[in-house]
Parts: C-alpha cells; structure tokens; sequence
C-alpha cells in the first residue's frame, strides 16, 4: 500500500456478498486505512493479516475508525482468526512477496477451494495467508536427500 490516503482493501457503499480472505494487508505509508467498510452493505472478512510499518492506520468499520486489529474485531464481529503482523516477506523491497519460514501467515490461512498459489505451486498443510506457498520444507527435504543420496557431488 503505497504513502497516502489509500487502503488496502475498501468495501464500498452497497457492495454485499465479498467474502475477503487469506489477504496479506502490507502497509508501510503514512494515512490510509488497512481495511475500510462502507456504511452500507456487507461481508465476510477473516484469516488476514494486517501490518503497518510506522503509522496508526486505521481499520474503519461502518464509518468508524480503529487503531487495532482487536478493536476492530471487537466492532465487526469480522477477523475472529486473522493476525496483527509483519508477514516476513522474503524482500518487499524488491518485490519478492515470498514467506519467510518463519512468518505467522505460514499455515494461519483457510481454504479458500485452491490447490495452488499464485505461481501454480502446491498447497502445503494448511493454506498459507498470502499469495505465496511457502515451500521451505520441500526444499529442505529436497536438499537433504540431494545430501544423502550424493547427487551433485
Ligand atoms: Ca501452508
């Protein structure tokens, strides 16, 4: 989410039925909202992950505003098992939005009804929140047996 009034995700007046799940909500301006629900209208909203770097973003909910993603869950009764994070992306900086092992989004997502992630690679355990899979165990396990079989040696 670049600097500004923007938001992660705006659900406008009369819009129903979305349902917003498994989004990793990365923000590192100033102003703006994380999340923003209209006055109006509905949705369903849980398994994100909300980080902002260095301000006081605001989740709105119905024209109010939040500073804390357990207040806004408190007021929209939406997010029941989303995180207040840093997500750990591999390098933002550069576009890499790859998990880091070690990223509470790894396998705090829901199924969503995929298979693959953005780049067609599979589902592992419980989906993760993000558009990447993290694959660190398969490549882990890949390496291993690399290791103990000898290839490339
Ligand atoms: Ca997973």
């Amino acid at each position: 989410m670049p600097n500004g009034s923007s938001r992660g995700i705006y659900i406008k007046d009369y819009a129903t039925g979305h349902t917003v799940k498994n989004n990793i909500i990365y923000a590192r301006g100033t102003l703006g909202a994380l999340i923003q629900k209209a006055t109006t209208g509905s949705a369903t909203i849980d398994y994100n992950c909300y980080y902002k770097s260095s301000y006081t973003g605001q989740f709105i909910w119905n024209g109010t505003s939040y500073d804390t993603l357990a207040a806004w869950q408190t007021a929209s009764s939406q997010d029941t098992n989303s995180i207040a994070s840093n997500p750990l992306f591999i390098d933002a900086a550069n576009g890499n939005f790859k998990l880091n092992p070690h990223s509470l989004c790894v396998n705090a997502g829901t199924d969503v009804s995929l298979t693959e992630d953005y780049e067609g690679l599979k589902i592992r355990h419980a989906p993760d929140i993000g558009a990447h899979e993290n694959q660190a165990n398969v490549l882990f396990f890949a390496w291993f047996l690399r290791d103990f079989l000898g290839v490339n040696k």
